[in-house]
């Protein structure tokens, strides 16, 4: 399916010049609500479609709308629309974008038009923010804060948007005198998919791994779609050792800068010596205990963040002393209780099995008696295999939920499904001993249970109280 976008030049005077302009937003989430204030403060004609027919508005937002559609069955007029903003959660091959499809007319995500929006600010304010641009299946959020940390010094200010929770296009609302200095933006590979003239100083793809091929179908689609980070950047940080994460041939980019567990300093300046101490150029940077996070995976994450903030021009010790006061975002790893000598982990954002190995892999070999592992929800198309030999090396028992439970069959050395994670915790009480770690690390999304992944953290953490008590 061809999905025309800005790339095309009959098009992008569209973007180029919102005013009368009449614009469909679909999809009324954060992405939604953002982009319709954004476009009728350009002086669009905006209208609002979302599937959800149960939607409700607040009457500021419908003050900036000629019109609402909500429901599966919406009569759009499609004849007279010149552009579509699609929220990132909603799929271009959607059936509520069949009339836009239908008429050609040209659809964008979020990023994209906020894109154009910072070309029209550095034509009128001749002056242009750096933006920073990360991406990747696991550790997007936690490196995209680690940045904005780091720049947040030395009388700087940096913003940290984009699929880590505030949209984009709000940052474009902001006066002047609370314009930041840096950018960072957390791309996903829904937004990536819908954009293509963002232009980074930096680009940075950390990591490829199984996640949304509901949505991608394949690996390579998944790929393709991250790759389109690349696309203008000037300068490329990357994993060494994931050839999925170096930047294609068609991207011309003019600094290319890796990292690599590895200790050989040929290919990546960013590398890791014996102990696992943070290296630059074969010098250490940060000892591995220095580091405020757990796991190699973090140490990866911290690589990353120092190779985007050198490259901006922040100099080896302020990086050090930065990342040693930076504070772990909850969910990814976190203790949140303890007792009787058994810990229990709360890693619910591991939402693929990427992010659960990797937890696997930090955590497994500090346990001093069993690991208990409660997983499952919705897998989104992923293959779950890859756990089994991490699950078969560190983990006794793992207890499963929700829609595809039974993918972890044959995974552990045990498996014991239960309706609700309510009672995965009540079994995991009978089951631990002095000594045992549980770990929520579900490898799946949380949609098919709860709200969010912090949502399934919360019902986690209550029901670790209630059967304590
Ligand atoms: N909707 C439909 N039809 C659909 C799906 C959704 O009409 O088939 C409607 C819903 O009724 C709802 C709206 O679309 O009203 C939601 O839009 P959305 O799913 O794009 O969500 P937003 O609230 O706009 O949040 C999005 C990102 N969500 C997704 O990409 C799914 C947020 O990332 C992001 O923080 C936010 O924009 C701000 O940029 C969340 C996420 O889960 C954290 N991201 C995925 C991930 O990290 O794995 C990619
Ligand atoms: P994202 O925003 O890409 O989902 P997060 O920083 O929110 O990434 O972390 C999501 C999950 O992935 C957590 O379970 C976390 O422990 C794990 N994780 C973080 N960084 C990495 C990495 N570099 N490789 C594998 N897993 C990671």
């Amino acid at each position: 399916m061809t999905i025309m976008t800005s790339q095309s030049p009959s098009h992008s005077s569209i973007w180029n010049s919102l005013n009368k302009k009449r614009i469909v937003v679909v999809g009324g989430g954060k992405t939604g609500l953002s982009a319709v204030h954004y476009l009728y403060q350009q002086g669009s004609l905006v209208s609002l479609v979302d599937g959800d027919e149960t939607k409700q508005l607040n009457p500021e937002i419908q003050d900036c709308l000629e019109d609402s559609y909500f429901g599966k069955n919406c009569e759009i007029p499609w004849s007279h629309i010149d552009g579509v903003v699609l929220s990132p959660g909603i799929a271009p091959t959607n059936f509520l974008l069949s009339g836009a499809r239908e008429f050609n007319i040209p659809i964008i995500g979020d990023i994209e038009l906020f894109a154009y929006g910072m070309v029209a600010r550095k034509k009128s304010k001749k002056t242009q923010v750096p933006l920073v641009g990360i991406t990747g299946s696991n550790g997007k959020t936690t490196v995209t804060l680690l940045v904005e940390h780091i720049l947040n010094s030395q009388g700087k200010r940096a913003i940290a948007v984009g699929n880590v929770g505030a949209p984009a296009l709000d940052l474009l609302l902001l006066p002047d005198c609370d314009f930041p200095d840096y950018i960072v933006l957390e791309l996903s590979s829904f937004q990536l998919e819908m954009t293509a003239s963002l232009s980074l100083e930096v680009a940075c793809y950390l990591n490829l791994s199984e996640d949304h091929l509901d949505r991608h179908s394949t690996l390579k689609h998944y790929n393709n779609a991250k790759q389109r980070i690349y696309n203008n950047a000037k300068s490329a940080v990357y994993w060494q050792d994931q050839t999925y994460t170096h930047p294609e041939k068609q991207f011309s980019i003019n600094s290319r800068i890796s990292f690599s567990v590895n200790d050989n300093t040929e290919h990546s300046s960013w590398n890791l010596n014996a102990n696992n101490d943070v290296c630059y150029q074969s010098n250490i940077l940060l000892a591995a205990s220095d580091v405020p996070l757990s796991g190699l995976h973090n140490i990866l994450n911290v690589q990353a963040a120092a190779a985007i903030t050198h490259e901006l021009g922040v100099s080896l010790n302020v990086i050090a002393e930065r990342v040693q006061t930076f504070l772990a975002p909850p969910h990814r790893c976190i203790t949140v209780a303890r007792n009787n000598n058994i810990q229990w982990i709360d890693d619910s954002k591991a939402t693929n099995p990427g992010a659960t190995l990797a937890a696997l892999e930090g955590i497994g070999p500090l346990v001093k008696g069993k690991l208990i592992l409660i997983a499952g929800g919705d897998a989104k198309g992923a293959d779950l295999s890859l756990l089994a030999p991490a699950m078969n090396r560190y983990v006794s028992m793992v207890i499963t939920i929700g829609k595809d439970a039974e993918l972890f069959q044959g995974l552990a050395p045990a498996r014991l499904q239960v309706d609700s994670l309510d009672i995965a915790v009540k079994m995991a009480f009978d089951m631990a001993k002095s000594g045992d770690i549980v770990l929520l690390s579900p490898a799946c999304a949380s949609i098919d249970m709860f709200d969010n992944y912090v949502h399934r953290a919360q019902v986690f953490v209550e029901a670790i109280q209630r059967w304590a008590a």
